[in-house]
């Protein structure tokens, strides 16, 4: 199969085409088919993933994956959730790193647990569906630690890796990561042939 991947993070893109290559699949990028995604409007990951991959699928003709994910930091309520990518109306990772900090100064280590949601929507030009999400709870240091990955990788620790996402190897981050988790569902979807799918969504 021939699938576009629709995002214009580079970081997931990796992490995508990576995660994807069990399947077989030719794998095509936004720099195949220049264009911009829609505004994400949507109030939950879910709505965005769909939003984004069936804009897409419909614009490319071709079976389209995107991905909507987030960090959900209990203290905070669950922010940045849905808002993640443009959390204080920061621009850069860097600073949204920095203001997330500012934000949760003075919580002390056992008030600092959040998790990184992810949800992959495969979308076919019919209008059909899939979703897939996946979960990784873990807790907010102090300071960065680590120089892989991307986003808020080097402030989130996995305990139970003893280690940040920035501290991991791409391979490492798949076997914990909600995204990592999300696209083992869909692999395991396709590779037992056990693909549920959702009926096209009304315009
Ligand atoms: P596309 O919409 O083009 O895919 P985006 O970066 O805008 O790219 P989202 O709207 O889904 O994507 O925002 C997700 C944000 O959440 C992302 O920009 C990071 O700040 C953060 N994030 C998600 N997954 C992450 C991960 O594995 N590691 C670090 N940060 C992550």
């Amino acid at each position: 199969m021939r699938l576009l991947i629709a995002t214009s993070n580079p970081g997931k893109f990796r992490e995508l085409k990576e995660g994807l290559a069990p399947l077989g699949w030719t794998v095509l990028s936004l720099l195949d088919y220049p264009f911009k995604l829609p505004p994400e409007e949507g109030a939950t990951f879910e709505d965005n993933a769909i939003l984004k991959a069936a804009f897409a699928a419909r614009h490319s003709g071709l079976p389209t994956l995107a991905d909507d994910s987030g960090l959900e930091v209990k203290a905070l309520g669950g922010e940045p959730g849905v808002y993640s990518a443009r959390y204080g109306n920061r621009n850069s990772d860097l600073e949204r790193n920095v203001y997330l900090l500012e934000r949760m100064r003075g919580l002390p280590p056992g008030e600092r647990q959040a998790r990184f949601v992810a949800v992959l929507a495969l979308a076919y030009p019919d209008g059909y569906l899939e979703l897939y999400r996946g979960e990784t709870e873990g807790e907010i240091l102090e300071a960065p630690r680590g120089d892989w990955g991307f986003g808020y990788d080097p402030l989130f620790l996995v305990p139970e890796a003893g280690k940040t996402f920035a501290e991991m190897t791409l391979e490492e981050k798949a076997r914990y990561s909600h995204r990592g988790k999300a696209l083992k569902a869909l692999i395991e979807a396709h590779q037992q042939g056990l693909v549920r799918r959702e009926a096209p969504m009304q315009e």
